[in-house]
Formats: C-alpha cells, structure tokens, sequence
C-alpha cells in the first residue's frame, strides 16, 4: 500500500517555540490540520494543579490555562500522575479565526490520548519501534492500526517523531465532546459568575458541567433557616415567596411573618441564600447552585431563640407547600470545649422535618460541620450536624485542602467549599443591600472587590452547607421521590476525592465507601449526583438494631487503651451508627473515643484540649464511616486517656444503634 507524504507545516516563529505548533495530520485519509495550545493542559477528573490560575471543566476533567509550555509544565508535575494530564489540540477547520467565545472554542478542542492511529501495512510495525510504543491494536479501517504510548505525552513525543521522518500518515487519537442535541447548554450571564470560582473556573470546583441543563431547582423549595432572608434583595427576589403568602417566619424581633434583617451585622442569611439559590441567568449579579429554587426564609438566630422556635424553625413547612430543603449554617458553639448538644425540642423538629414533611420523604437538612478546628474541636461532639437527620458538610478550599477552620469528625458526610480568609480564597454571593452593609462591609474586609449588594469574602462551613442545600434541589428536581437517606447516599456515593488534603486520610471501609473524617465521602460532584438521582432506588425502610454494654470499665490516665469486643448477631446494612455512653471523668477533655466495626473501619472522636468540663452523661455520638458495612460480627468500643495529668476516669455505660436497612 502506498505511504501518503505528510507536510509538516513549521511556524516561522520556531524561535519562540521549542517545538512545532500546527500540525497536519490524516484522519483515516481524511487531512486535518490542528494546533497545539503550547499553553493549555488538560487535567482528567477534576486534578488539582498547583499554580495554575485558570480552568474551564470540559469533558471528564478541565482544562488549565498556563503561563508556561504545557509540555515543560506537564513534564515538570509528572509525579501527579501522568495519565491524568494531555495535550490539548484546536481543530483549525471548527476554529475560524473569528472566533473568540469560549464555547466555540470548545466544540474545536481536541484533547490527546495515549494513542495513535497509524496507516500501517501488515508485519510494518516494527517500523515504529523508536517512538517506544506499548502495544498494538487491529482498527477499524482496514490498513491502519492503533499504537498505544506510556501516555499522551509519549504519543505526541512519538508524533514528533513520525512527522519528522515524513512518509507517515498517521493521526493522533483524539477525546472531544458530542454535543447532546436535546439540550440547552445553558451558559450563565450572571455578572460575577466568572468570579465564582466555586462553581467552574477553579480547578477544584463542584463539577456543575451541564447540571444546569438538566436541573435548575425549578418548583423545589428551600428554608434558609438563618439570622435572616433579605427577600427583596436584587438577585434574590425572584427566586423568594413573597411576604403576603405566609411561607417566611420570624422567630426574632420584628414582623413575625417577615425574615428581612433588621441589622448591618444580620448578613449570613443573605450570603448564605445566595450560594444555595441566588438568581441565576438574568444578567445580574452572582448565580447560586439552584438558581431558579424557591426562597423561604426562617429567621431564627439574629438573637436568641428560645428551643420550642428552634423546633419549629427545623421543621418548617407551612400549610399547602412543601418544604424539600432545609439549609443551616449554624449550630452549637465550636470552641472545642461545650458540650454540642442541642435540646431534645430542636431535635425533635429535626426528626419530625425528616420523618414527616415531603409527605413522608423528608425534608433533606444540610448543616456545617462546624468552623472549630483551630480550637480541636470535632464534629463528633457536634449533636446537631452529626444528626442522622442530617447531612453535616465540611470545607475545602480553592486549592483542595480541608479549609484550616472546617472540622473533621466521625458525622461528617460530605465537602463543598468554604475557603480561607484571603482573597482570592474565599468566595462570592450575595450581602445584604445598601450603603450601610456596603460600609461595613469594607469596614470588615479592606480588601473587598465586591461592589454594593454582593460580598467577595463569604467563607467558613457555613459557605459549605448551602451549596450542598442547593445541590440537593436540584437532585429532587430530577427525582422528587427520593427520600432524605436516599439524597445523603447519592451525594456519598458520587463525591470527588481526588487531590484533596485533609489532616485525616481516606479509609476503604467494609462496604467500598472510601471515606475520611475530615471530608466524610469528599467533595460533592453535582453533576454525577444528578446523573445517579434518577436512576437510583430507595432504601429500603429503616430498621435499627441495638447493643447494650453491662458494667463499667476504668480508663487509667497512663494512655492505656480501654477496649471491649461488642458481638452483633443482627444482620443490618448500616447507614448510621450511634454510640451512647456515660463516662466519669473529671477532665473529659483528655478522652478518645471510638469504635471499629468488625471490617477494621475506625470511628474516632479525638480528644479535646480545650475541654476541661466533667463527665459525658448519656452522650451521643453519630458516625456515618460505616456507611454501607454489615452490622454483623464483633465490633470494639475503645477509649483511651492520653493526657498524663493525674485525672483519670470510668465508663460506666455504653450502647452502639446500628440504624439502616435489613440484610
Ligand atoms: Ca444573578
Ligand atoms: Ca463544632
Ligand atoms: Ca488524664
């Protein structure tokens, strides 16, 4: 068979470039002429890469923007994974030289693969042994064959090589995207979104890719239970009842059917409002995850609230509506040394929330995990987001590290992002309007950026929570029948955990969930959660079963650790565990405390300096680190005193619940 001649066509600047830009290539006979972006990579599943400003998702992954040759860059960070990074390629026939818009870069982006389609004759292989190649395949042209190298890198190495010795006709094998016809590929043209690095632009982001297509939060409805809603808000409104409907309640001073807040300071609800469901495509300011989700707001923690309020505020779904969401950015004090319990009437407004509202499917509570780090608080003393009613969520940060405040704890379900303290590590939405909260605002952040009406230094779990709140929406846009265990297990089983860093490590457990106190499942992929929603079966009904401890045990003050076996002959697929035990201890701050289900997966409460208080009494701890593990076989209660400090102390009870579905 006869060997096309390949030209390879040289910039005139090759000066500036190490190596050939243009190239042009024979797609089965068919030429094409493509370009390399010396200054773009592409980076699969969402990689973090260090000092890089710029990513647009694209794909399964994103693509980077470098200020440096891609090819040095990618060499130069190989130790990440090499797999996971590839040239990107721009078709010159889709990329007319008018063309600037980034979608239509897109549709002409090509991205390199580790192979290489070769026209080959029989037996001629051999030919290519010095690009170094892996392995050989049949293709399916006749007369060609597909060449497979290390990785994409190798491949363009290899196809360097070919292009040199000329009389190749070869082309690399490319990813690109189909376009699904059937969708709208809505693009934002919100005025900030671009700066709501969250969202896409970051290399960490929550992988909206085209969620927006498929849900926006339409006829879902969400109770920012905060310390208020500014419902006439510019990017807010639309997305708010109105005050005549009676949906918003006020358990703080003022109109009890009003949640506006009355004060500059009152801003978190607002903020928080804009993360979860502030107005999106309407050419105005920023875009929440759900951007067309309905508004209620609860105002509840702009002054004390009495416990009966907090109840009522939990389960709130007014007459002829329905409640789906509840987002909540606050909770007990994080100083490392309360206790976190919340009363038995909050909790009873959470459970009934869960267990009645959505005629039965409940409400889907998303609370932080709390803000304690820096004071060694855990979310494992944090009764209200470690709730099996709840979802607690921890931060990450832009760069894809546990945020240094986001607590880790045994409850701790899933991640979204929080941020840091500096810009550009923290995040945009929207603040309260006018010029008094525009002054305090730069009163507070010197550094602010964000004009009037919106905030560009929103952080904290409490930025975490309402992301997760609006992803939620639109998982029960795509399929209202799930119930809140089912939401939490989508969102658990569908998070990215790729690149983060937490202070703890990702354990398998016994049931495949890969799972670390500090992230719980990772950071939540929306888009492959609203992929799973409709396709997902519910739980079954929830059982528990329980074991009971007799006698008590010492926990000496020398470190040594106090273990005892638990068998469990109940055969429970777990979701949650709770462990409640009573301790005296005079410094129960010095206290670990955990448990190890029999496939080795640990459950730990660390101990808490700063916690110099008396005794545990009938104390509650929720893990969800065994989600999916059988509740049969031999469980271990441990404790341990670790602070030789003369205080030593006494368990004296101990119960493990295991609460799932049956086996
Ligand atoms: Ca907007
Ligand atoms: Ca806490
Ligand atoms: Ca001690």
């Amino acid at each position: 068979m006869h060997h096309l001649k390949v030209f390879l066509i040289l910039l005139t600047t090759a000066g500036v470039l190490s190596a050939q830009s243009e190239y042009l290539f024979s797609d089965g006979g068919h030429p094409t002429k493509v370009r390399l972006a010396e200054d773009e990579l592409f980076s699969r599943a969402n990689r973090g890469v260090r000092s890089v400003a710029t990513g647009q998702a694209w794909g399964s992954g994103s693509v980077l923007r470098l200020e440096t040759s891609a090819r040095k860059f990618a060499r130069a960070n190989w130790a990440q994974d090499s797999r996971a990074l590839a040239p990107v390629f721009y078709d010159l026939a889709d990329l007319s030289p008018r063309a600037t818009s980034e979608a239509r870069r897109a549709a002409a982006r090509r991205v390199m693969t580790a192979k290489l389609h070769v026209r080959l004759e029989p037996g001629h292989t051999e030919s290519l042994a010095p690009t170094r190649p892996l392995a050989f395949e049949a293709s399916l042209l006749p007369g060609w064959v597909l060449v497979s190298y290390d990785d994409a890198f190798a491949a363009l190495d290899a196809a360097d090589w070919l292009s040199r010795q000329g009389g190749y006709e070869f082309s690399p094998v490319f990813s690109r995207v189909m376009s699904k016809r059937q969708i709208l590929n809505k693009l934002p043209n919100d005025t900030y979104y671009s700066k709501q690095w969250h969202l896409q632009s970051s290399a960490f982001n929550l992988t909206m890719r085209n969620a927006w297509d498929l849900a926006t939060g339409k006829d879902i409805n969400i109770a920012i239970v905060d310390d208020g809603l500014e419902i006439a808000h510019e990017d807010l409104s639309d997305n708010s009842y109105s005050l005549g409907q009676g949906l918003h309640i006020n358990f703080n001073e003022g109109d009890p059917n009003d949640p506006s807040p009355l004060k500059t300071e009152d801003n978190h609800g607002t903020s928080c409002a804009g993360l979860t469901a502030a107005v999106g495509f309407n050419n105005l300011g920023v875009i929440g995850v759900a951007p067309a989700a309905g508004l209620m707001g609860v105002r509840l923690i702009a002054g004390d609230s009495p416990d009966d309020a907090a109840g009522r505020a939990l389960a709130w779904q007014p007459k002829d509506i329905i409640t789906h969401v509840s987002s909540n950015s606050w909770g007990p004090s994080d100083d490392g040394a309360s206790g976190g319990r919340i009363s038995s009437l909050q909790l009873a407004g959470i459970e009934k929330g869960a267990r009645e509202n959505r005629n039965g499917l409940g409400t889907v509570f998303a609370i932080s995990a709390g803000n304690g780090r820096a004071e060694n608080d855990d979310q494992s003393y944090d009764g209200f987001s470690s709730s099996r009613y709840a979802i607690a969520v921890a931060a990450v940060d832009r760069e894809g590290k546990q945020s240094s405040y986001s607590e880790s704890g045994m409850g701790v379900a899933i991640s979204a992002f929080g941020g840091e303290y500096k810009q550009p590590n923290v995040m945009w939405t929207t603040d309260n309007m006018g010029a008094d909260s525009h002054a305090s605002k730069l009163e507070k952040h010197e550094t602010t950026l964000a004009p009037p009406n919106y905030t560009d230094s929103f952080n904290g779990t409490s930025a975490a929570a309402p992301q997760i709140s609006g992803a939620i929406a639109l998982m029960l846009e795509r399929n209202p029948r799930l119930g809140y265990r089912d939401v939490k297990e989508i969102l658990m089983r569908t998070a990215n955990r790729e690149g983060l860093q937490g202070k703890d490590e990702f354990v398998k457990n016994g049931a495949d969930f890969v799972l670390s106190h500090s992230f719980g499942a990772g950071l939540v992929n929306v888009s492959a959660a609203l992929e799973l929603a409709p396709r997902w079966t519910n739980l079954g009904p929830l059982v528990f079963a329980e074991v009971e401890l007799t006698g008590t045990g010492a926990i000496p003050d020398d470190g040594t650790v106090v273990s005892t076996d638990v068998p469990v002959s109940n055969r429970l697929r777990v979701e949650h565990v709770e462990l409640t035990f009573s301790i005296k201890h005079a410094n129960r701050g010095d206290i670990t405390i955990g448990f190890i289900s029999p496939s080795g997966m640990l459950s730990v409460a660390q101990p808490r300096p700063n916690d110099d208080n008396a005794d545990f009494t009938n104390y509650t701890m929720t893990s969800v680190m065994h989600w999916g593990e059988s509740s049969a076989g031999t469980w271990k209660l441990v404790f341990a005193d670790n602070v030789a400090n003369g205080v030593a102390g006494t368990i004296t009870a101990a119960k493990l619940r295991f609460l799932g579905t049956a086996q």
